[in-house]
């Protein structure tokens, strides 16, 4: 592996025993078969279960798999944390549920071309397909509608798959303000707020679990992550 890899895969990960091996196989798998010089970055945090040793084992074992942990599991903090770490010219922000190597196929060519800066994979644009139960269906979309109605948000979708050129989102990022799931919107709505040139490309989207996190569990902080986004950025206009 060069000292800096062409592509950086950022992969949040919490108590993921179960899948977490076999989906990095596959996973490395598809990206060796493509011939991609890459690295595999496992943002960890809080984990209770195997997910820690069995990380040490699998990325002791391959030189393109690195890992790093924190206490507090924290859904945000860890996904900025990996691609602080990241080295590539191109990152691919993906989830240990998902994996989805159609995405990169989409994704990677046209960074590669320069078509976009920030390439979001949606669940939720014409030609996408969900197969998630429709209580989280809905709810993306309410999520959805609550960016578009308080922050401007122009796209369909802000969580799972995302891939972008590195050095042009990085100011995007080292500006984000709130942590947990919401992080991940914010990421992606201030990128449309600056400018920068977002595509959406609708994905096929089959979960390997369901969520580890109770759905209404979630609740409380989106929306108290959503109002302090609304008031940085409208309110005191950062
Ligand atoms: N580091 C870290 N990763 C998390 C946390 N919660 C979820 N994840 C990871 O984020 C990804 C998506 O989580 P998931 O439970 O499928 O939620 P979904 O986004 O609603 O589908 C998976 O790779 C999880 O392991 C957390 O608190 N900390
Ligand atoms: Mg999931």
């Amino acid at each position: 592996m060069s000292p800096t890899p062409h592509l950086s895969v950022v992969i949040p990960v919490y108590n993921e025993e179960a899948i977490v091996e076999q989906a990095a196989n596959e996973l490395s798998a598809g990206l060796e078969a493509r011939g991609w010089d890459y690295e595999i970055i496992f943002a960890e945090n809080g984990s209770r279960d195997r997910t820690q040793a069995i990380l040490t084992e699998m990325c002791a074992k391959n030189p393109r798999l690195t890992w790093f942990h924190s206490e507090t599991p924290n859904y945000g903090v860890a996904l900025k944390a990996g691609i602080e770490r990241a080295r590539g010219d191109l990152v691919v922000c993906d989830e240990i549920d998902l994996c989805d190597l159609v995405f990169y196929d989409q994704a990677i060519p046209r960074l590669e071309r320069r078509e976009a800066d920030l390439i979001v994979g949606s669940k939720a644009a014409r030609g996408a397909s969900d197969q998630r139960p429709m209580l989280r269906r809905v709810a993306t979309r309410l999520h959805n509608g609550l960016l578009r109605v308080t922050l401007g948000f122009k796209g369909t979708d802000t969580h799972g798959l995302k891939a972008f050129r590195r050095e042009r989102l990085l100011p995007v990022i080292a500006r984000c303000v709130v942590d947990m799931d919401v992080f991940a919107s914010e990421f992606v709505v201030r990128a449309w707020r600056d400018g920068l040139d977002v595509l959406e490309i609708p994905i096929q989207l089959q979960e390997k679990r369901q969520p580890s996190i109770h759905l209404f569990r979630r609740v409380p902080n989106v929306l108290k992550n959503v109002a302090r986004l609304v008031y940085v950025i409208r309110v005191r206009g950062g």
